[in-house]
């Protein structure tokens, strides 16, 4: 049975092409810096917004046309795994992800839930067996149903750590089982709304006292997958403690978790934290965790997470030059945890939406890849630091002097030489590549 039946294979047909179902950039065969595209990129479509959510906003129902939305209770999450892997295929997407009540309905008790998704997940495992499309990462979703109102592990209610610490064991047992590369942590509810009522230390301490157990099982039942954690300054929680990436480090740093978590950095939330999405992966990749991303895009006119499909080239090419500096990705990938707007609603949006995310990550893959290769940016900063390269300069980062030499080389200077920063001619640079983003100079 088809649920996609009017579309066929999406193709990379270059740059030229007029089919709005065909790639004009991603070429997953295309070789960047010793990498195909396929390789670098590791695109993963996000279960959620793809074949989960119906398109409900605070002030409406739900507008999602869907090939499914007949079915319901468990039909409705089997048919939505025939889709899906249907779409996996049709899109060439390598991965996915998913949140345990994405794939299967929530049951009266967690012995029902969890039966629930066992069922789902022995039916994941068969089309992984023959699919191409393997799992990115995996996560227990602790912020939807009421239980959660007052936090997860942060809950002031031993019980609902309880209930999380299950939660979270059964996560990691089906990323075992289905091959997980990554388990993802991303907290919603894990922070607060007024201090008047809470014990910031406690819950603090109490999360890292849930990532300690889930290292400790993951061990014990050789799941081998990278633990990320996700950052997010608010919403739907005011204040997040894993507000963004420097505080998620300082977290890890603090309760010996460092060498066991990476971070799983979205670009929605970077702007929420009021930083910039290059920011965040610079922030991780200089610390050594960069570990996957959740490729989307927010709206400088809206304050919170809208969750778009990322079409912004200069974002994408500042993205990709972070992860090209990283080496590429890992064991991570882009994962596009982004939605179709809620007037989007025809199946074939989905394929649009992929197309233009996939589109607009390959070409800033490209344009990255060649500022590089031009040392462009490289050969500014290295000669915008070179005095730190000889003279008193090469004795500061070499450890070599103190304040009292430094004041008397400072009294010796009859003059400090400042140089422009030169922002806006490199970024008429940056324009410049983006223009040739096919290579034509
Ligand atoms: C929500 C988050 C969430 C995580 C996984 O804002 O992005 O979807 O990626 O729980
Ligand atoms: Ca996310
Ligand atoms: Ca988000």
């Amino acid at each position: 049975m088809s649920y996609f039946k009017n579309i066929d294979q999406i193709k990379y047909e270059g740059s030229h092409s007029q089919n709005p179902l065909a790639f004009k950039y991603y070429n997953p065969e295309e070789v960047i810096n010793g990498q195909t595209m396929e390789e670098l990129l590791r695109f993963a479509v996000s279960y959620w917004h793809t074949f989960t959510a119906e398109g409900t906003d605070p002030f409406g129902q739900g507008t999602m046309v869907r090939p499914y939305n007949h079915f319901s209770g468990m039909d409705l999450a089997k048919a939505r795994v025939e889709a899906s892997f249907e779409f996996f295929e049709k899109m060439n997407v390598p991965y996915f992800c998913f949140h345990d009540v994405d794939v299967a309905p929530e049951g009266s008790s967690l012995a029902e839930t969890n039966k629930n998704l066992d069922v789902i997940v022995s039916m994941i495992k068969d089309y992984l067996k023959t699919s191409k499309t393997k799992l990115l990462w995996n996560t227990a979703n602790m912020f939807s149903n009421p239980r959660w109102l007052h936090g997860a592990a942060t809950a002031p209610n031993a019980d609902v750590f309880a209930y999380a610490a299950a939660k979270v064991k059964k996560g990691l047992e089906v990323g075992k089982e289905l091959g997980a590369e990554n388990y993802v942590f991303w907290g919603g509810r894990e922070g607060y709304e007024t201090l008047l009522n809470t014990d910031m230390k406690l819950e603090q301490d109490n999360l890292a006292r849930l990532f300690h157990m889930a290292i400790d099982y993951a061990k014990e039942i050789h799941f081998n997958a990278q633990f990320l954690i996700e950052p997010k300054p608010k919403e739907p929680t005011k204040h997040q403690y894993d507000f963004d990436v420097a505080t998620g480090l300082a977290f890890l740093q603090k309760y010996d978790l460092a060498d066991h978590f990476k971070f799983n950095i979205e670009a929605n939330h970077a702007t929420l934290a009021g930083h910039t999405f290059e920011h965040e992966l610079c922030v991780a990749r200089i610390n050594g965790m960069l570990g996957s991303v959740d490729a989307n895009q927010g709206d400088p006119l809206l304050g919170w997470d809208t969750d778009e499909f990322p079409t912004d080239l200069y974002s994408t090419t500042l993205a990709m030059y972070e992860i090209l500096k990283n080496g590429g990705l890992g064991a991570g990938g882009l994962n596009f945890d982004a939605k179709v707007r809620r007037g989007s609603f025809e199946p074939e949006d989905l394929f649009y939406a992929h197309i233009a995310g996939m589109d607009s990550f390959a070409v800033g893959a490209k344009v990255a890849q060649k500022l590089l290769d031009d040392k462009v940016l490289e050969d500014f900063i290295d000669q915008r630091y070179s005095s730190y390269k000889e003279g008193i300069g090469l004795e500061i980062v070499e450890g070599k002097t103190d304040l009292r030499k430094l004041e008397t080389y400072a009294l010796g200077l009859d003059d400090i030489k400042n140089e422009s920063g030169r922002q806006e001619q490199l970024k008429a640079i940056v324009n410049q590549y983006l223009l040739d983003v096919n290579g034509s100079k």
